[in-house]
């Protein structure tokens, strides 16, 4: 009699001792004979080239089949990747049901991500899931729940109506200012909506690190004085189909193709923390940059958008005429990096000055000149 293999206790040991050659062994191993770990696992690694060459598609193929084996990161990461199309072509329907299968078989984080995605007129449906997450530990959806209080919706989970109400998150009505001729700044209020600037808060808040710059010297990326604030940076595993779905919002807003977009960035800034003056583009007389350039497009456009309001100074300021920044939770600033001939616009220099209290909450976007594929992201 064959005695089973378990792929994912030799997979885990070859990982401890940190030979990476044996783990993809057993992974490999494991994919082919269909186990729904290691099927999962070498999926993840195809999708983010991790100790492969990236293959999105034969990723998204392994993913699918650990998801339809019930694995729930498996599930949440396939919803992900039909919202962002990464390996497939984007399916918001397909988006939407695997939340929903997800959601169905208890799992906390496909249900708050549904409740996000409902529209006011479903707050009964909106309100179930957000119970069934708390329940589960959801943190998200306990605070939103208490910031709810006694809403009078009675839960209702109703699949059917659940299913056919998600959909992508929309702009709200409104229009876009020019608040700067020097550099050409432009804002627009009310680009996200209040609750999906603190969900981004909540989600980002787990991955927060010190927030880093690229040495122009060398390419690497460093810890430095000039920037003390922290960071999280949105990428696949971190965001989800709410963040995808908002990602694609705000390209629209741009008139920028999604694909252009690096991940969004949450910035968290404690009193005194601060980023010292700088440009969002690549300098091309820097050999490093140049590189960068050459390998994955100029960064053409920065969009922040501002998250809460709870914070005293903290201000955007722009150097070159000492204009100074600070939107409403939810309202977007938005600039272009280069002029009209793609050279460097050097009026853009700017800094993130510190709040004097309460912490600010930024969202940084930035997009390039042609489809983005990371390549050793810089700041
Ligand atoms: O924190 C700010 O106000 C500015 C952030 C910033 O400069 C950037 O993301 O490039």
């Amino acid at each position: 009699m064959d005695r089973p293999v378990h792929f994912e206790h030799y997979y885990d040991a070859a990982r401890a001792r940190g030979d990476w050659g044996q783990a993809r062994h057993w992974l490999q191993q494991g994919a082919r004979a269909g186990d729904p770990f290691s099927c999962g696992q070498l999926g993840l690694w195809l999708l983010l080239g991790h100790a492969v060459n990236r293959n999105d598609r034969s990723g998204f193929q392994l993913v699918r089949s650990a998801a339809r084996a019930g694995l729930p990161e498996a599930r949440r990461l396939i919803a992900t990747l039909y919202a962002l199309g990464r390996g497939v072509k984007p399916n918001w329907e397909q988006a939407v049901d695997w939340l929903v299968r997800g959601a169905r078989s208890g799992d906390p984080d496909p249900a708050r991500q549904l409740a996000f995605l409902l529209p006011t007129a479903l707050a009964g449906e909106r309100r179930a899931l957000l119970e069934s997450a708390a329940k589960s530990g959801d943190v998200i959806a306990q605070r939103r729940l208490q910031r709810d209080g006694q809403v009078n919706a009675a839960p209702r989970m109703d699949w059917r109506r659940i299913r056919q109400g998600a959909s992508r998150p929309a702009l709200i009505r409104g229009s876009i200012k020019t608040v700067s001729e020097s550099p050409k700044l432009h804002q627009r209020e009310a680009a996200l909506s209040p609750d999906l600037c603190d969900y981004l808060i909540c989600v980002a808040a787990p991955f927060l690190s010190r927030a880093r710059v690229n040495d122009h010297l060398r390419g690497t990326e460093l810890v430095d004085d000039s920037r003390t604030n922290s960071f999280a940076m949105l990428s696949l595993l971190e965001g989800d189909v709410v963040t995808t779905g908002i990602d694609f919002m705000l390209a629209r807003m741009l008139g920028q193709p999604p694909k252009n977009a690096e991940p969004a960035s949450v910035l968290q800034y404690s009193p005194g923390e601060q980023f010292a003056p700088h440009f969002d583009f690549f300098e091309p007389k820097a050999p490093v940059h140049a590189a960068q350039i050459a390998a994955a497009g100029q960064r053409v456009m920065t969009c922040l958008v501002y998250l809460n309001n709870d914070y005293v100074d903290g201000t955007t300021r722009f150097m070159n005429t000492g204009f100074e920044f600070k939107g409403e939770a939810g309202t977007a600033l938005f600039w272009r990096n280069v002029d009209s001939t793609g050279l460097p616009d050097r009026s853009t220099l700017h800094a993130g000055l510190p709040p004097t209290s309460g912490e600010k909450w930024l969202l940084s976007k930035w997009f390039r000149d042609r489809p983005y594929t990371q390549v050793s992201t810089a700041s």
